[in-house]
């Protein structure tokens, strides 16, 4: 209970300082909507701590003045998850509105329309001896998205940069103007004259030029009088990273990085840097726009990204796992609102997730009867214009499920309050529950603690999923007995490890032990 008082202590004080207008809110024309996704950030990926208390909450030498700015006159939110550990399922949940388990992307692209939901297990080459069979992963976009709710609503959409949904990319999805279906190649700007990859580059991970398409559609929309939803989709910071040499030499001689002793993860650390201070740059651009456009004042601003990562940060290693993992380094995610009626530089540490945004874009257009069916999101407007949250908010129960080996083996949790139940399919009868309110880094088993309760999360847990007709893996009857199977009791257990996308060489980071030897999944 004293956390609800302090939660609604919080609320009150915000929303004493900026009460909502909700007469005039009720007046103003349709907002406009510009959604910036990263790619691959930790939760403590930008200089803005997403918990004020914890400095390991963000990067203190990462310079964002832009992204500080949007959390000065926005919401940061301490709780915010994607709806899984990697790109592509994140990406599907944040267009449909559905969890993971419900719309079955859950491959991490390159599926194509063979994906039409029915489902193989498979049991070949590296599969065949695996403790379980993991059904065949999906991927192609099969549900309406954010881009047809707006197109619908009378939205001029766009989405610039990285897609990954396929099902004929972006345009077959409600979006008027896209870069067409791209993915993580399309993102890595080649040297002319080599025909390499270019370590640095005017345009890394073409952030600067799809700004400029971004600014360009919201000049003519401006023009137009037309309300836009903008989706500004990075390829930053995702594998294979890219900063300005000018940029980049600005933090060559900062005294913060030779606390790293291994040269290959300091200087990569650096690129990291220099990387996220171009992106801040860009992002930058696009917010200038909106104000000498008159914009600013009408149109939401989301910063977030699609799923977690682990970097080097001074030391501090607040959370578990990785990118790919529903350990909370994997899904636990930066995200800033900024908007009509949102308090400046207030903070809401209610739990939401990457399949809120399509019940709350609605509902803050007013377009919620548009919304189709089988929606698991739901709005956070309320949230965002300061309300206090109430109990129902605070313990609503979020479902995370990847039934697959990719790095991380099949898991599936729940999530509700503090709560967080892990459910490991190679140890079906093991029990796994974290406090995240004094454990965010997950290191004490608290599920003999209170066994009826874990009981009774364990079966919320399998009963969604089986309600959503979920896939699930199965017991192999041809499992190797001695195939060493993750241990999720040891914490220094990594699974496969690191991150079989980083191909550059780069270290993908400190604390995960570096891998050639990931199958790289396509
Ligand atoms: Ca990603």
């Amino acid at each position: 209970m004293n956390k609800l008082r302090h939660f609604k202590f919080l609320f009150l004080f915000v929303s004493a300082l900026c009460a909502p207008t909700h007469a005039a809110e009720r007046s103003a024309p349709a907002p406009n909507f510009v959604f910036i996704l990263v790619d691959d950030m930790p939760w403590f990926g930008t200089p803005v701590r997403m918990s004020p208390d914890l400095p390991e909450s963000a990067m203190a030498f990462r310079h964002m003045p832009n992204v500080e700015k949007l959390a000065a006159q926005g919401m940061t939110f301490r709780n915010a998850y994607a709806a899984a550990g990697m790109c592509g399922p994140s990406r599907c949940s944040i267009q449909t509105g559905m969890m993971t388990a419900r719309h079955l992307y859950s491959g991490n692209g390159g599926f194509g329309e063979k994906t039409n939901g029915t489902v193989q297990y498979m049991s070949r080459g590296q599969d065949a001896t695996r403790p379980l069979l993991q059904p065949e992963p999906q991927g192609n976009l099969r549900f309406p998205s954010i881009g047809d709710l707006f197109k619908s609503a009378g939205y001029a959409t766009a989405h610039f940069g990285k897609w990954h949904l396929y099902g004929g990319g972006p345009a077959k999805h409600g979006y008027d103007e896209s870069d067409g279906d791209t993915d993580n190649t399309s993102g890595r700007p080649i040297d002319a004259a080599t025909g390499q990859m270019t370590d640095t580059s005017d345009d890394p991970k073409q952030m600067f030029s799809l700004t400029r398409r971004s600014i360009d559609f919201v000049e003519r929309q401006a023009k137009a009088g037309r309300p836009f939803y903008l989706q500004v989709s990075h390829y930053a910071t995702h594998a294979r990273w890219q900063a300005t040499k000018k940029t980049l030499e600005k933090y060559e001689n900062d005294p913060v990085f030779s606390k790293i002793e291994n040269r290959r993860d300091r200087t990569h650390t650096m690129l990291g840097a220099a990387m996220v201070e171009d992106l801040d740059t860009a992002i930058g651009q696009l917010l200038q726009k909106l104000d000498a456009l008159g914009l600013a004042q009408n149109t939401y601003v989301v910063f977030t990204t699609d799923n977690g990562y682990r970097n080097w940060n001074q030391s501090f290693e607040p959370l578990r796992g990785a990118k790919w993992w529903l350990w909370e380094c994997g899904i636990r995610v930066p995200l800033i609102v900024r908007g009509p009626a949102v308090p400046a530089a207030s903070r809401s540490t209610v739990n939401v997730v990457g399949y809120d945004f399509l019940p709350t874009f609605a509902d803050l257009a007013g377009a919620t009867a548009r919304l189709g069916p089988n929606i698991d999101g739901v709005s956070f407007k309320r949230l965002l214009f300061g309300g206090s949250p109430t109990e129902a908010e605070i313990n609503r129960p979020l479902y995370f499920h990847y039934p697959h080996y990719r790095v991380a083996p099949p898991a599936s949790a729940l999530i509700v309050g503090d709560t967080k139940l892990m459910h490991w399919y190679e140890w079906p009868d093991q029990r796994f529950v974290y406090d995240l309110a004094g454990d965010l880094g997950e290191k004490n088993n608290i599920a003999t603690s209170d066994p009826t309760r874990t009981a009774q999360l364990e079966r919320q847990l399998m009963d969604v999923l089986k309600s959503v007709s979920a896939y699930f893996p199965k017991p192999n009857p041809n499992a190797d007995p001695k195939a060493k199977r993750y241990d999720p009791a040891n914490l220094a257990d990594q699974g496969e490890g690191g991150d079989p996308e980083a191909t550059d060489g780069a270290a993908p980071s400190a604390g995960v032990k570096k891998n050639g030897k990931a199958k790289k999944q396509k």
